[in-house]
């Protein structure tokens, strides 16, 4: 099986690479670089020293025999990627490659500009040059459960049964999502659906909740040298992984506004097992399968009593603090999203527990002394 990795030097990117070259497919990853240009541009970094990608590739290719092939290259740049496709012809393309910050697109007009102008005309020409090297490779996109918003109804799994006036169809799932971000990952769903309606593509979007985490297995093998960036700052750090480093810091965790609002989320090493299980069951020529990605969800006040909870137990100081949300969102609302296909696919959830807190908060620890305090504080606001 010959798969391709677009986005391959970003948090979920460099772990998939590991275990697909692991599992004994022959990987070609691919990255522009372009989340480091926004860390310098933002003065934040990843917690641990990451190597450059082509040393982590090159570590890696030093101990293993399947070697990855790697290269640095833009989905932008349409004749590059084209010349990918034609040469490798990819049974499976993994798709991260994507602006993945909600509050870098709020930040600006520019922003949002770029956010979208990457995230959907990179989908696009990736799709277009699918449609020409390779129509029969099945398409592995990773979409967001922001899509969807907080609905006052049900979430189910990208599609709904509707009725309407006494006649019946299947539409795509209504969209309501939270931030310019968020509306790109709408936009690829729409293109994805229709490519796959009209040139007979196939594909799976995967609608992810956030996802908490610092390792994996293959990261295990050699931590200092294949680690993945583990971001804690308000740019790019996820709640969960934020709330551990200022408990570690011994700083308050900031639950943004009343903290009702739910969530749904994931740990590191169910989003491999999650891609895995979707790769190994690709759907027919023709569909668009969305699976809705995660494995628990709860409000942000219980997702911080649960972190104070193991506090606590290990006598390490916290503290909840509600600041001003800076977001535009619903602080108390209806949520029931679906996730039974990829469990009734075999797949086994991670719970965050105890344990999944004491990995993180002590490799948190391990590095305190990288930790730059003032990246924690939101300082992009929705609405100026
Ligand atoms: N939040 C806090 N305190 C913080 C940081 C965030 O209360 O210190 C709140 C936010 O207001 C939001 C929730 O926590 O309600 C989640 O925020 P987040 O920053 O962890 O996640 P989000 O911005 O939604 O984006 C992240 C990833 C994105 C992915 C998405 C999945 O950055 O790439 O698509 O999670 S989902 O959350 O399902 O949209």
């Amino acid at each position: 099986m010959k798969i391709l990795i677009l986005g391959a030097d970003g948090y979920l990117g460099w772990p998939t690479v590991m275990y697909f070259s692991k599992k004994g497919y022959e990987v070609y990853a691919v990255d522009n670089l372009s989340k480091r240009k926004i860390e310098t541009e933002y003065g934040v970094e990843p917690i641990n020293i990451l190597k450059p990608f082509n040393e982590r590739v090159n570590i890696w290719n030093k101990n293993q025999k399947n070697q990855i092939k790697y290269l640095v290259a833009d989905l932008l740049n349409y004749k590059v990627l084209c010349e990918i496709l034609e040469e490798f012809r990819p049974d499976t393309i993994i798709h991260y490659a994507e602006q993945p910050s909600a509050p870098y697109s709020m930040a600006s007009r520019e922003k949002a500009v770029f956010t979208q102008h990457n995230n959907v005309i990179g989908n696009l020409n990736l799709l277009f040059a699918m449609k020409k090297f390779c129509p029969n490779s099945h398409l592995i996109k990773l979409g967001t459960m922001g899509e969807y918003g907080t609905p006052n109804i049900d979430i189910e799994e990208g599609w709904l049964e509707l009725e309407h006036k006494g006649r019946k169809d299947r539409v795509l799932f209504p969209k309501k999502p939270g931030s310019f971000y968020h509306l790109s990952k709408v936009h690829d769903s729409a293109n994805i659906e229709f490519a796959c309606r009209i040139w007979g593509l196939k594909c799976t979007d995967l609608n992810q909740g956030f996802v908490y985490g610092i390792s994996t297995e293959e990261m295990e093998l050699d931590y200092e040298n294949l680690s993945t960036a583990f971001h804690y700052d308000s740019i790019f750090g996820t709640i969960i992984n934020r709330f551990i480093t200022q408990i570690a810091c011994n700083k308050d965790m900031t639950v943004y506004g009343k903290g009702d609002q739910k969530r749904s989320y994931l740990n590191i090493s169910d989003t491999i097992k999650c891609v895995s299980i979707a790769c190994e069951n690709p759907p027919k020529n023709g569909e668009f399968r969305v699976f809705n990605q995660f494995t628990e969800f709860c409000s942000l006040n219980e997702i911080a009593k649960k972190i104070k909870n193991y506090a606590d137990k290990n006598k390490i100081r916290s503290n909840v603090t509600h600041i001003e949300n800076p977001r535009i969102e619903d602080e108390d609302h209806y949520y029931n999203p679906t996730n039974t296909s990829l469990i009734s696919l075999g797949l086994k959830p991670i719970i965050m527990d105890d344990n999944q807190i004491d990995k993180i908060f002590k490799l948190v620890k391990k590095n305190q002394n990288r930790i730059n305090l003032n990246t924690l504080d939101p300082n992009i606001k929705w609405k100026k």
